[in-house]
């Protein structure tokens, strides 16, 4: 019997298998080289579980160490061998007190890790000012030693560079997730406040491993319920979980909330009767949750109800929430993703032209929430014209982490580049190197309050964002949120090695393959600056034929205008003059056919299909050409992860590859149904060697996905 037992030992994989709910801090043995080395280096444990921050810093050390060295070391009051680890403030630990470090300057949430002598023997200290800074720290030692990083001459000070790094969930009331390709709503809200689900707390866990402070729970298509009794509870019993983890809670605002259920008969921010239901509103809330972040809201778009349905302006409708909010420290994101009905302009240009006027007219506790670009979370936009052009309202970004428009949650692509890509972007608002980064750190304009808010891919899903590799981009939001300036390949590293492994001969092929990955889905769905091709609607799927339905800017070719002649829009001085929102070099750049980057090209001009690319190609065989090549792309990572299979568990290895053949199929149809519908406009034939599409276009425009996933409603 012994002997069988010993025999299934011996030939068990060495590799479990693993449903990705772990995600990166999955803490899995190390390889002895490496335990060795930090076994001695966290040889005791010198921790205090004074408060519940402290007890979740010192449990996460103690889990992290068991898992990665086999056992975690013992708890000790006071360094009686080499190899101490110590973790707290000055004011939880007197030890730390007694080393003098310079906490000072770190702020709230910033935290010192050195290697340092105490009593003789070598120790590592992870300090901080406050028990969440120490928290932190210990996330950052963990991660050092989840990537066999060297850990023997420690001088790490960090600090957040954006005070609020911030998650929007689109979750409805009833679970599903507006634009979710992950499953549900994690948030179970029929069965809280009595029982908290233990995954709301590893989802703490993870968001405090990088830096994300904030949640807001509800979609910003707002359901006015959130704000009742029953539903403060159960926010106060979210609240109540992430508090260790130094995450607030924030709540999507439904500007009628006063009529709806306030049984006031107007929800005019002018009306006294309105500010005194929003004060007393936010007094309940406070009473529920002491330490709430505020309000998110999306008003005047897209149908939702706002101040303008009373002849009042965005600052008019934002102040009445700031005002509320202010006696209690909660602030205002108000978002800038507005564009109205009656404004017959190019739609990217509305927010600029609603919002620019009010600079300087909103209250001190409200932001303004700018997406990236001034579309809509497109696979590749230029930077918001906004940013830059208010120096008086503190701008937070909006990214989208959830891939809408990005192949949903089977396309692999890594969406580090795109962050880094906008926020390194140069608005030259106050000359050159005026960074969109330096805009929202605050630092070009000096906003008072800094922020960043990331759409969470999130779901009740087993691995949390739907696959394995769109884990990565919630981890990456966070990382750049705690300091935009951070480099998207260094962090596609680092997760990949805490997600699956360090062998080198896996982790340098995966980050290649990741840092890529995003330029492929450009290619292959819209190339040189096309944009909004997507399926109506639901946005699966190439639909670069739809027209007609209730509004222009919600068809496909409002934005391509594909003619004999050419294609594109034309966003220059001669156009719809969208450029001159840009400071001047911008759009001097911007608007010059000959001086564009090609990838804005069709973004900003229209231009005949013969023009002359910088490869020396005309237009329509560049443009095929982009489109092959992300499909190409796909294909090479299929193979690269074919050959992957030894380095990591089968579970996961087989849903990638899984997911990589969907990719390819959906990335040809893109280019073939692309193609297929352009060349009834070029009428020029393929260039050499490339496969006509394989059905003719009726056949694309055919296809219907009625239950596509996550669409709105
Ligand atoms: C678009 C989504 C829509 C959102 C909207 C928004 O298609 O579901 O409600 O953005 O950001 O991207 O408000």
């Amino acid at each position: 019997m012994l002997g069988v037992w010993l025999l299934a030992a011996w030939i068990a994989p060495p590799l479990r298998a693993e449903d990705g709910y772990d995600l990166w801090l999955r803490y899995r043995a190390l390889a002895p080289e490496h335990a060795d080395a930090y076994r001695a280096a966290a040889s005791q444990l010198v921790a205090g579980d004074a408060t519940p921050t402290q007890a979740a810093t010192r449990a996460e050390l103690l889990r992290g160490l068991e898992g990665l060295l086999g056992a975690a070391p013992p708890l000790s009051a006071a360094v009686t061998r080499p190899g101490a680890l110590i973790v707290g403030t000055p004011a939880s630990s007197p030890l730390i007190a007694r080393l003098g470090l310079q906490t000072g300057g770190l702020g709230r949430e910033g935290y010192l890790i050195r290697s340092v002598v105490v009593d003789g023997h070598a120790a590592t200290v992870i300090a901080a000012d406050e028990d969440i800074g120490a928290l932190y720290g210990a996330f950052h030692f963990l991660r050092l030693l989840q990537g066999g990083q060297p850990i023997a001459r420690l001088d790490v000070r960090e600090r957040p560079r954006l005070q609020r790094r911030v998650l929007n969930h689109w979750d409805n009331l009833d679970r599903y997730v507006e634009r979710g390709y992950a499953g549900q709503s994690i948030w179970d809200w029929h069965k809280l406040p009595d029982w908290r689900d233990p995954c709301y707390t590893d989802y703490a866990r993870a968001n405090a491993s990088i830096g994300v402070n904030g949640t807001v729970l509800n979609n910003v298509n707002a359901n006015a319920q959130i704000l009742t009794p029953m539903y403060l509870e159960k926010v106060a019993a979210l609240a109540g979980v992430f508090r260790p983890y130094g995450i607030r809670v924030y709540l999507s605002a439904r500007f009628s909330a006063p009529i709806e259920i306030g049984g006031l008969a107007t929800a005019d921010p002018q009306d006294p009767a309105v500010r005194r239901w929003w004060r007393d509103k936010a007094d309940e809330i406070y009473r529920h949750v002491p330490d709430f972040g505020g309000f998110l809201v999306k008003a005047n778009s897209e149908g939702q109800p706002g101040p303008q349905d009373y002849g009042r302006s965005h600052a008019d409708g934002a102040n009445l929430l700031a005002e509320a909010l202010a006696p209690h420290g909660g602030i205002v994101m108000w978002r800038a993703f507005v564009y109205s009905h009656e404004e017959p302009e190019d739609r990217a240009r509305q927010a600029y032209s609603e919002f620019v006027p009010h600079d300087g007219a909103f209250a001190g506790n409200v932001m303004v929430q700018v997406k990236n670009g001034a579309i809509d979370f497109q696979p590749r936009e230029p930077f918001h014209p906004l940013f830059g052009a208010m120096p008086s309202t503190p701008l937070m970004m909006e990214l989208q982490i959830t891939k809408e428009y990005l192949g949903f949650a089977t396309h692999l692509a890594y969406l580090g580049p795109m962050y880094e890509e906008v926020l390194k972007a140069d608005t030259h608002a106050r000359g050159k190197g005026s960074t969109v980064a330096r805009v929202i750190d605050g630092s070009l304009h000096r906003y008072a309050l800094t922020g960043m808010a990331g759409v969470a891919n999130i779901g009740s899903d087993r691995n949390w964002s739907g696959s394995h590799f769109d884990q990565a981009n919630w981890y990456a939001f966070g990382r750049l949120a705690w300091n935009p300036a951070l480099d998207a390949r260094a962090i596609a590293e680092e997760w990949t090695r805490m997600t699956f492994s360090n062998d080198p001969a896996f982790v340098a092929p995966v980050v290649e393959m990741m840092m890529g990955s995003r330029e492929a889905v450009v290619d292959y769905m819209t190339p040189l600056g096309l944009h909004h091709l997507m399926g109506r609607g639901h946005h699966y799927g190439p639909a670069p034929w739809v027209e007609g339905g209730p509004r222009a800017d919600w068809t496909s070719v409002y934005y391509h205008r594909a003619t004999r002649e050419g294609i594109g829009f034309d966003r220059s001085a001669s156009g719809s003059n969208a450029v001159a929102q840009y400071a001047p070099p911008v759009a001097r750049r911007f608007g010059d056919v000959g001086r564009v980057p090609e990838e804005y090209l069709l973004w900003f001009h229209h231009v005949p299909w013969d023009h002359r690319m910088r490869s020396g190609r005309p237009l329509w065989e560049e443009l095929v050409h982009r489109y092959a090549r992300g499909v190409d792309y796909v294909k090479r990572m299929r193979a690269t992860w074919d050959g992957l299979g030894a380095h990591i568990d089968g579970e996961r290895h087989a849903q990638v590859a899984a997911f990589l053949a969907i990719q390819q199929k959906e990335a040809q149809w893109w280019r073939d149904a692309s193609i297929a519908y352009f060349q009834t406009f070029s009428g020029r034939p393929l260039p050499a060697g490339q496969a006509p599409p394989p059905h003719p276009l009726e056949h694309y425009k055919a296809l219907q996905f009625p239950h596509a996933p996550g669409d709105g409603r």
